[in-house]
């Protein structure tokens, strides 16, 4: 595959057209039907989740939230292949693959909610919290995977990035790292056509952002990252070759981020209706459920049925996140250190006496 799609070739990844036909056989993933139908409502599942926080957030319930809205392809193929020993590298629109990895919820809304536990991830394993500061993220997973390759573990490392972090330089320092020491990590660029207004084609004069994996002697593809098959065959030769000690592996997953940069953004003011309509008949999730009904796998019937328990469920989650009490003001403090310093100390004490002040003035 990686011969073939080699990104000098300029060739997108494709399995299945935009109406849920399979229109490239050979490379047309076995998954047996109970998974695929278990995956496709797990995609469904974070789209609602996705949609629904933004209105909490509208509702002024919780913070600042970035959408995956038109990326679920690709979390969700990360997450059908990710093992719960594995590494989860992930940036901050990856909702699907970390739910898969044992992540709640609850959490996640935690996270979103300012709380330091929102990043404790008691259910799942070998899972970083979200990582902000662009890129940063790929550093950690190159070092997990040079440790990984040290302690001689059957272990592959998912490092996630958006498009707008290629253009830092951790991403070029962890993918020639990763190179040169013949990790097993698979750096998962989500191509979502913006970082935040600018668009890719400012980030950099590269032919596409698969074929800066030629210049660091890694294997690359660029895949259709709206197109759940070719994600999942991608990723399923990338882990295989992870374990084969081939890695590391550069995909670049071609997708639209369809909602705005996060909620604090109105993408009205850099991009046309005429675009987002020309994206909307790649939708991640109405294609593979073209292909799920033109098997008679699933019916509009199944989903009408399961919405509503899903918005449930959601909600409920949500409103424990709610009620988890008062912010415990010493975890701005707690986590920077194994052992406080002296100067955090003194910070905290400080900040402490600032709020008893602070309290002592309200009537
Ligand atoms: C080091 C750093 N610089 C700037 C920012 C502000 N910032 C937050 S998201 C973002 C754009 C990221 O774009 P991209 O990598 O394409 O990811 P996307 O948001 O599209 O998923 C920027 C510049 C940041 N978080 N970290
Ligand atoms: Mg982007």
């Amino acid at each position: 595959m990686f011969n073939e799609y080699n990104p000098l070739e300029k060739k997108m990844f494709q399995v299945m057209d935009n109406d849920g036909k399979i229109i490239n056989k050979k490379w047309m993933p076995k998954i047996d039907n109970e998974k695929l139908v278990a995956i496709y409502k797990d995609m469904l599942f974070a789209r609602l989740a996705d949609l629904q926080i933004v209105s909490y957030q509208r509702q002024g319930r919780i913070f600042t939230y970035p959408p995956n809205y038109g990326q679920e392809a690709i979390a969700a193929a990360a997450g059908a292949l990710i093992k719960e020993n594995d590494w989860m590298v992930p940036a901050f629109r990856e909702m699907g693959t970390m739910l898969a990895k044992g992540v709640t919820l609850k959490e996640l809304f935690l996270y979103f909610m300012g709380y330091e536990d929102g990043s404790a991830f008691k259910n799942a394993k070998n899972t970083l919290p979200i990582s902000v500061p662009i890129s940063s993220q790929l550093l950690h997973a190159a070092g997990l995977g040079y440790a990984v390759k040290y302690n001689k573990e059957d272990k592959v490392v998912f490092g996630f990035v958006g498009d707008g972090g290629t253009s830092e330089g951790d991403f070029h320092e962890a993918v020639n790292f990763a190179g040169v020491w013949k990790v097993p990590v698979i750096f998962i660029i989500q191509n979502n056509q913006y970082g935040i207004s600018t668009p890719t084609r400012m980030q950099t004069a590269s032919e596409s952002l698969a074929i800066k994996s030629v210049a660091y002697g890694v294997k690359g593809i660029q895949v259709d990252g709206n197109d759940f098959f070719a994600m999942y065959k991608a990723l399923e030769e990338s882990v295989i070759a992870c374990r084969n000690g081939e890695g590391p592996v550069l995909i670049e997953a071609v997708t639209y981020r369809k909602g705005a940069h996060t909620t604090s953004d109105d993408p009205t003011k850099y991009r046309t209706k005429e675009e987002e309509e020309a994206w909307e008949a790649t939708d991640p999730l109405k294609r593979l459920k073209a292909y799920l009904n033109s098997k008679k796998l699933w019916k509009e019937d199944d989903e009408e049925k399961i919405i509503p328990q899903y918005k449930e469920e959601i909600d409920r989650q949500f409103i424990e996140a709610e009620n988890y009490g008062p912010y415990p003001v010493e975890d701005i403090f707690k986590y920077l250190y194994a052992e406080m310093p002296d100067d955090l100390k003194a910070q905290q004490l400080e900040h402490e006496r600032f709020l008893q002040w602070k309290s002592s003035r309200v009537k």
